[in-house]
């Protein structure tokens, strides 16, 4: 007989470790919550690795960044779990999930039984073999999603410092962005190598990349824009010595660090729960639209967006947060938690630049402000209404403004007067 429990939350990253706060934040019987997670580690701020974890100076190392310290509350190491009545679960992979039944086997054999599960499954990262290119498997080729990858790369990034070496990165999104900051702030020379004709394609308009690629080049990172990876030329000891490109250039690499995107982990309930946008489709409520006890939060939900009329599937912080939240708060007050109604929210932060972006990047985008003093942005204007919101540079109360505009999506008559209004329209909404 395995161990039983009223609600498991299965993944134990940013999202599980919201909800088990929300849980104790509820008043939680101890023992009726379990989280099981892959990792060796209590949850933890998975943003904190692309920027505190890979720092040279001061880097950020666990206790200090378990959740709930994103939000400003106290980390929660291991012991605090332990004080709360709950069980943690750690190093422990699930491997077979059974909805009807409600239990879930774990990979070292153990079935653990649940009357209410919370899936915060997250991703694995699109890894380069997946798209058959050969030595993918090198040593020091790395990726980043989890502690274990962000300590592997600190290590490999000492090692490529120490022999003088250069990296190659590979992905222009999110991940590419922020370790090429990382990795020359270990001084390393970097290389940037993306399909796309600019960065951050999934957000940035060509004008908002140019910034960022003009900033990045100012510090020596070197763009090979619209190009992608044939094959890797290795030594002997499998090591990746060169990067080939598919126009037949050659980059010497001594490091290659690589984001080219994730995939959601669902695979344990295909055909077992009604899958959207590569995640679980839950309701307003994060509940499973084809099993009342599963709920799916953070990366793996495809949620409705009221405010849109649209299913979608968000691949950020502070949806993990929230929605971990808003989960926990319907499963234990039902139809007195209004519909989950989350206002889009990305930022990064690199170098001395920092970014914020509320709402939706569809329709026409204009540009405003000053990119040479280092404080601009744009808005986004679908069907005659202002949709998105986007700034560098900017205060607390500007961010605040963006978010309120993003929300209440003014109507906009005269695109012309929007850019010179700039910042002044969104602190006036
Ligand atoms: P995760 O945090 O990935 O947690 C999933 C957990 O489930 C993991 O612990 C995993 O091991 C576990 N798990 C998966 N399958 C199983 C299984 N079968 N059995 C047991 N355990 C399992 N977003 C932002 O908005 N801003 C940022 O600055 C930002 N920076 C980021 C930096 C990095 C390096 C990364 C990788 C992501 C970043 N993100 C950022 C995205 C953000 O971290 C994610 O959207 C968020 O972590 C999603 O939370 P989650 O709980 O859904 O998934
Ligand atoms: P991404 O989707 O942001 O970017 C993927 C990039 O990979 C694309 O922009 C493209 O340039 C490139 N690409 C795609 N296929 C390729 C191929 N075959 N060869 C070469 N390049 C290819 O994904 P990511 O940067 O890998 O980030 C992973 C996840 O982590 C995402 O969910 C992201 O949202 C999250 N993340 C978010 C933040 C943040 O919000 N600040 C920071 C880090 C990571
Ligand atoms: O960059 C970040 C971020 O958004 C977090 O939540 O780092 C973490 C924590 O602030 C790190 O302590």
């Amino acid at each position: 007989m395995g161990r039983s429990f009223k609600v498991v939350i299965l993944g134990g990253g940013t999202a599980g470790g919201y909800a088990a706060s929300e849980f104790v934040k509820h008043g939680l019987i101890p023992g009726d919550l379990c989280i099981i997670s892959q990792e060796s580690v209590a949850p933890y701020e998975r943003p904190a690795l692309s920027k505190g974890y890979l720092l040279s100076k001061e880097p950020a190392r666990l206790p200090a960044f378990h959740t709930c310290v994103g939000v400003g509350e106290e980390s929660h190491s291991p012991k605090w779990f332990q004080e709360k009545g709950i069980e943690l679960v750690l190093g422990t992979r699930v491997t077979e999930a059974n909805v009807r039944d409600r239990t879930l086997i774990t990979a070292a054999g153990e079935t653990i039984s649940y009357s209410t599960l919370v899936v915060a499954t997250g991703a694995r990262v699109l890894k380069l073999d997946e798209f058959g290119v050969t030595g993918a498997d090198a040593k020091n080729v790395c990726y980043l999603r989890d502690i274990e990858d962000a300590t592997y790369l600190v290590d490999a990034m000492s090692e490529c410092r120490e022999k003088g070496g250069k990296a190659v990165v590979i992905g222009g999104g999110y991940i590419g962005m922020e370790c090429a900051a990382a990795l020359h702030g270990n001084r390393i020379p970097v290389t940037m190598v993306f399909p796309e004709e600019f960065c951050m394609p999934r957000l940035f308009t060509p004008e908002i990349a140019r910034f960022y690629e003009d900033y990045y080049t100012t510090k020596g990172i070197q763009f090979r824009k619209g190009n992608v990876l044939s094959s890797f030329e290795c030594e002997d000891s499998g090591k990746v010595t060169a990067v080939i490109l598919k126009d037949g250039s050659r980059i010497d690499a001594d490091l290659v660090v690589v984001g080219i995107g994730i995939r959601p982990n669902v695979d344990l309930f295909e055909g077992q729960l009604t899958l959207e946008k590569g995640g679980i489709k839950v309701n307003g409520k994060m509940q499973s639209v084809s099993n009342s006890s599963v709920y799916a939060v953070g990366d793996v939900a495809a949620f409705p967006v009221p405010m849109y009329s649209d299913v979608r599937r968000l691949e950020h912080v502070d949806h993990a947060r929230k929605s971990a939240a808003h989960a926990v708060q319907a499963f234990l007050m039902g139809n007195k938690v209004n519909d989950y109604d989350y206002l889009p929210y990305f930022y990064s932060r690199v170098f001395t630049l920092s970014w914020q972006f509320y709402g939706d990047n569809v329709g026409q985008c204009v540009l405003f402000g000053d990119r040479d003093a280092g404080k601009f942005g744009a808005y986004w204007v679908h069907n005659g209404r202002l949709v998105g919101a986007f700034l560098e540079g900017g205060s607390k109360i500007e961010y605040a403004a963006l978010a309120k505009t993003a929300r209440e999506r003014p109507h906009v008559k005269d695109m012309s007067l929007l850019k010179k209004q700039g910042l002044d329209f969104a602190m006036s909404v």
